[in-house]
């Protein structure tokens, strides 16, 4: 840990329990549920004290939200008047972005630049969005079943359960909120456990505005107690997760037992196929921010870098020669490029692959192991291999850290028949200035979103999600807007019609 650091922990204090926050009040807990440390990646010491949410304690919150969604004003306010306030929590939250910054860059070790400068941004942006999106929603009108006119509109879902990750909190979980509550719904949101702080911070935040009570309740604690006892909860209508495949699987299922849609955002084993007709530099810079941005824990990674054999020794060696050069260390620095990776179970499991890689035929070009150039703190040395073959593990399995894997191809029908032999299909990644090779790239990926000659860009009108295991829906406006609203349609004669009149003769 840095001077700069050292400042910052003195500057912003960190709650000393981090409880759930239910009906506009942070809950004082009865003690029913467990105490779980909450750890910096950055400092490896306890920062905070989770107070697990008990069963009977998400109950309470699921309950304030169905009440708040039956009996509180925040579904029949008029639009404008809900915008009011999602524009008010936009305000709050940016003017507290250093905090914010602070928080999620000491609990989940982002770089605190990069947060405020990209995910705070975002997650203002998002109520912005979505109040925007509500705004403009219109509804449909059906004539030509004369004489009747058939209406069709949109009502909120009710009550949602929403569930995210801890590689981007403040980003993901925003979106997650802000296209729900935009539409008139209520929410309980869970948190990673591992990285609870700054999402506590903004649902705290977001009762500063004229937001009703009731309407955004969170609940702490683990997946298998906490949210698991949301996902099953009888009074929740709908499901938003952000995570693990193996997990979407269980909270699907789950949802299932009671009906309520789900929406899925999992896991990606995704291709970033670079031809020899790319403009090599920007396809090396591109990547790079592919596989290590946001410590290289994200799930539209490219982690599978295909290369064509006549620029792969070259793109390879340029590649391994940078990862040796990225400034990895204190994520509050501003010079640094990787921050630590989340915490201390996944560090090794991202680690354990380098073995994995190994015994499959691979060969590792750089890092592998802990960054020992810092005492404290869980920092990787960004690590690349080679893999023999795309049946290899580390080319299937989604490893989630600074880990990128390489494969070399001959023909761009190869690479695409690579890039498809995968159990994911979240994005696919192509760069090449030669059009027939992008709109063949394009066209045969099964992936939900294609990258053209660009690392990650996230246009928020447009379908996000996956094909395959990674994931059931999309997130958009459009897609928001369906998943949180129920479609009604209500017919209406247009004049009076003449009727059988059954029971009326003798
Ligand atoms: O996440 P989990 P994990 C991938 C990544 C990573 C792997 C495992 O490959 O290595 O998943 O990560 C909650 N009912 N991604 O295990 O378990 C949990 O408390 C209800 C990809 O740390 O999926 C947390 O809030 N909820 C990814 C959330 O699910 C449950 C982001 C995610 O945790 C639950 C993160 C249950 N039974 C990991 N079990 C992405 N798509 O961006 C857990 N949870």
């Amino acid at each position: 840990m840095n001077a700069v650091t050292q400042d910052l922990m003195k500057r912003f204090s960190v709650n000393e329990h981090c409880s759930s926050f239910i009906g506009g009040e942070s809950v004082n807990p009865s003690g029913a549920g467990e105490d779980i440390p909450v750890i910096s990646p950055i400092t490896e010491q306890q920062i905070s004290l989770l107070r697990e949410a008990s069963i009977e304690e998400v109950d309470t919150a699921v309950r304030t939200a169905r009440d708040a969604f039956e009996n509180g004003p925040w579904r029949h306010m008029s639009v404008d008047a809900r915008k009011k306030v999602m524009l008010q929590i936009q305000d709050v939250l940016l003017s507290n972005a250093d905090e914010l910054a602070y928080l999620e860059s000491i609990n989940a070790g982002l770089a605190m630049g990069y947060v405020k400068g990209f995910h705070v941004v975002r997650t203002g942006w998002n109520f912005e969005f979505f109040a925007e999106v509500a705004s403009q929603a219109t509804g449909e009108a059906y004539t030509q079943t004369k004489p009747y006119i058939s209406i069709v509109t949109r009502e909120p879902v009710g009550v949602s359960a929403l569930i995210g990750p801890w590689n981007a909190p403040l980003a993901l979980c925003s979106m997650k909120i802000a296209s729900c509550i935009a539409f008139g719904n209520t929410c309980v949101l869970k948190p990673s456990e591992f990285t609870p702080l700054s999402l506590r911070r903004v649902v705290e935040l977001i009762h500063e505005t004229d937001i009703p009570k009731g309407v955004v309740n969170l609940v702490n604690g683990r997946g298998h107690v906490t949210g698991d006892a949301l996902v099953s909860h009888p009074e929740v209508d709908v499901v938003s997760f952000t995570g693990g495949t193996k997990t979407g699987a269980m909270i699907a299922a789950r949802s299932g037992e009671g009906l309520k849609p789900v929406a899925l955002e999992l896991g990606g084993k995704s291709a970033n196929i670079i031809a020899a007709s790319a403009n090599i530099e920007r396809a090396l810079d591109g990547a790079i921010l592919g596989i290590y941005s946001n410590n290289g824990q994200q799930c539209l990674a490219g982690s599978r870098i295909l290369v064509e054999r006549s620029i792969a020794d070259e793109f390879i060696e340029k590649f391994v020669a940078r990862s040796k050069n990225i400034k990895v260390g204190d994520p509050m620095d501003a010079a640094t490029e990787i921050g630590p990776v989340c915490y201390q179970a996944h560090m090794d499991r991202v680690l354990s692959f380098v073995d994995v890689a190994k015994q499959d035929g691979g060969e590792l070009l750089t890092g592998g192991k802990r960054d020992e150039r810092h005492e404290t703190g869980l920092y990787l040395e960004p690590t690349a291999v080679i893999a023999k073959s795309n049946e290899a593990q580390v080319c299937q399995e989604e490893i989630f850290g600074p880990f990128a894997t390489f494969l070399i191809y001959d023909h761009l029908d190869e690479a695409l028949a690579i890039a498809n032999d995968s159990e994911f299909g979240l994005v696919g990644y192509i760069w090449s200035d030669h059009l027939p090779t992008v709109m063949k790239a394009s066209q045969e990926m099964r992936a939900g979103t294609i990258w053209v000659n660009t690392p990650m860009t996230r246009e928020l009108r447009a379908p996000f999600g996956g094909y395959k295991k990674s994931g059931i829906g999309r997130d958009s406006a459009k897609d928001c807007l369906q998943f949180f609203t129920e479609e009604k349609t209500t017919t209406i004669p247009t004049e009076t019609f003449p009727m059988a009149k059954w029971g009326a003769s003798d």
